[in-house]
């Protein structure tokens, strides 16, 4: 079967971004390799030599390359998922691009975290995909309705979907939130299942971790992301799953997740009010008329100050790296003097 460049996601935001290069084709990118990128074109896949390190391109990206399989342009992206990468060394960490739909993994077991569940809202609203909460696993759990409503509450009108990822009349459920050509990435912890709905949406096989580890803490089945076509003609990246969800850059998003504690906070007597005491504070009024969640009050403050941190963080590397990159230049410059001389 032939696909054509809008089955495979294509649309006028990249057109208009291709006009003046013509000669050169565009490839979508199922897979980021340590030193080459596979790319998707209706004339099937094929291996790209990319013109910078890999770790600048996501899964889910489009290029532009030449006759020679050369990468010599990144579109500009619709969509881009990241989020602080692990470590003291803070970087960005590419999660996928152009993706529509953000289907947030967890189950119905200890996995179940509102916090954790809030920040990858928080990455939807920051980088536009629509978000679906699934919750897997509801076949071995007693009260599955119960984790729906908690997760419901999170936010009106949100999509929860509560259902056994290995059954494929419950998978099937997840097709109606994604388009023919559109695309969906799959996030959330090691062992929820992401790889189960993967196949089941997919037709593919990859390997899911063995039932008896499923106890087994750390490991990760996923080592890669991969974008791959739905059997509605959908697109699906899977991911490796993630121990952390560092957001950043994400203050705005913050405050669409916690709208309904920004409404109340506007009305704090000091618009710096860090709720803590301050007089005439709206959320401290808000907390013991009972209007207002403790514990939802709690995640909305500790998420606000993680962000912070993360973004400063990322501050601190960029300015390092900047720093690092003036030092070569002045280098190369001496070293050009010297030749002068
Ligand atoms: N009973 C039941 N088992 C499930 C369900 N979803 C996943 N599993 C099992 O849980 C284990 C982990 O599933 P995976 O699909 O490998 O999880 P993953 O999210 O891809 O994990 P990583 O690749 O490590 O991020 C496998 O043994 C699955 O068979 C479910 O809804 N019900
Ligand atoms: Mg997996
Ligand atoms: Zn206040």
């Amino acid at each position: 079967m032939t696909l054509t460049y809008s089955d495979l996601g294509w649309s006028p935001f990249f057109q208009s971004q291709q006009d003046a290069d013509a000669e050169l084709t565009a490839y979508r990118i199922s897979a980021v390799h340590r030193d080459k990128l596979t790319g998707l074109s209706p004339d099937g896949e094929i291996q790209l030599l990319p013109d910078r390190l890999t770790g600048e391109f996501a899964v889910g990206d489009w290029v532009l390359a030449n006759d020679a399989h050369q990468v010599c342009e990144r579109l500009e992206r619709q969509t881009e998922l990241s989020r602080r990468a692990a470590g003291t060394d803070a970087r960005v960490q590419l999660i996928a691009a152009n993706v529509d739909v953000l289907f947030i993994t967890t189950s119905c077991n200890a996995d179940f975290n509102l916090a954790r569940m809030e920040r990858y809202l928080t990455l939807a609203h920051q980088s536009g995909c629509y978000p679906v909460v699934v919750l897997t696993k509801a076949d071995i759990c007693d009260d599955a309705a119960a984790y729906r409503a908690q997760a419901e509450s999170l936010a009106t009108s949100l999509t929860v979907l509560t259902l056994d990822a290995k059954s494929a009349d419950d998978v099937s459920q997840l097709l109606a939130w994604v388009k023919p050509s559109q695309t969906a990435a799959l996030v959330g912890s090691s062992g929820v299942g992401k790889t189960t709905l993967t196949n089941g949406l997919t037709g593919s096989t990859d390997a899911v971790r063995d039932v008896r580890e499923v106890d087994s803490k750390g490991r990760h089945t996923t080592t890669a992301r991969y974008l791959r076509r739905m059997v509605n003609g959908g697109w699906l990246i899977d991911t490796p799953g993630m121990r952390a969800l560092r957001i950043i850059d994400a203050d705005e998003a913050v405050e669409e997740v916690f709208s309904d504690l920004t409404e109340v906070a506007q009305s704090c007597r000091f618009s710096d009010c860090a709720h803590s005491g301050e007089p005439g504070c709206a959320v401290k009024a808000a907390l013991k008329a009972g209007t207002l969640e403790q514990a939802r009050v709690d995640r909305w403050q500790k998420l606000q100050r993680d962000e912070e941190r993360n973004t400063e963080n990322l501050e601190q590397s960029r300015r390092r790296d900047k720093g690092f990159g003036k030092m070569i230049k002045s280098m190369k410059r001496d070293h050009k003097g010297r030749k002068g001389y």
